[in-house]
């Protein structure tokens, strides 16, 4: 019966939204999925004999010398439980027999000597590499990502620390692929995150409460003091959709903007 506790509360962990965001943004080297946490890229490889968690950061191998992580795994109500130890370079690894399979869930607890422990959620997919390549190409409301050979038109925008855009109202033709060279001329950081204004004022309620939250999509650039950063994205949806700061406090202070997409039939 304790065991059938565990089991239950370890659900409604799973179950709740996900604090941190496992974004597709990391392609997986090994065949594994990924999940990013403050920065930090995992990969998970599940095997039946063996369970791999890769660290990167950026890109660069991190050693996990240091390194431990508990795993836990639900298939259904079958939960299995493993120790990583390091196993050379960035793994973590341990062997034993796992049952994991398409949907099956992974918490991994991984803890760095001296360092506070990270939470990584992770869930085996089908073919998770294939699903990554058009989660990058995820079509939303207010159109996609471009493709740098498909740029029809670049758009200048500066932002300062008065909390504007300039310009803050741009006119676009559905079916435009927009190239957006963005200055900060400002003193501190911003952003510029495209995206319909219910998006954006849900995404700023998250940064107010997680304001160290590290992401990065193809609808939005952070750009420190006086640099200069880009987006590309094709408007290949008619409408009236929004850009905003969402730096804490900046949106609310008027550091948005306005994107009438006008439909090509028009
Ligand atoms: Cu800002």
């Amino acid at each position: 019966m304790k065991h059938a506790v565990s089991i239950l509360a370890l659900t409604t962990i799973l179950g709740l939204p996900a604090l941190v965001l496992a974004h597709g943004d990391v392609e997986p080297k090994h065949g594994g999925v990924v999940a990013i946490v403050k920065d930090i890229d995992y990969e998970l490889v599940a095997k039946p004999d063996t369970v791999t968690i890769y660290v990167e950061d950026h890109g660069k191998a991190v050693d996990t010398k240091s390194a431990t992580a508990k795993v836990t795994m639900l298939t259904g109500s079958n939960k299995t439980e493993a120790n990583l130890a390091p196993a050379g370079e960035n793994k973590l690894e341990a062997k034993g027999k796992f049952d994991a399979k398409d949907g099956t869930k992974v918490i991994a607890i991984v803890t760095f000597a001296g360092k506070p422990a990270s939470t990584v959620r992770f869930e085996i997919k089908p073919e998770a590499h294939e699903q990554h390549s058009h989660a990058d190409k995820e079509q939303t409301a207010y159109g996609m990502a471009g493709d740098p050979a498909k740029v029809t038109r670049t758009i200048n925008l500066s932002m300062t620390d008065n909390m504007r855009f300039t310009p803050d109202n741009l006119t676009i033709k559905q079916g435009e692929t927009v190239k957006f060279i963005i200055i900060n001329q400002g003193k501190i950081l911003h952003e510029m995150v495209i995206g319909t204004l219910k998006d954006l004022q849900e995404h700023a309620e998250m940064m107010r409460k997680m304001p160290d939250m590290q992401h990065d999509d193809p609808n939005m650039v952070r750009i420190k003091p006086s640099s200069t950063g880009e987006i590309l994205w094709t408007f290949n949806k008619s409408g009236h959709f929004d850009f905003a700061c969402l730096q804490p406090g900046h949106s609310e202070a008027g550091m948005i903007g306005k994107l009438n997409v006008v439909s090509s039939g028009s």
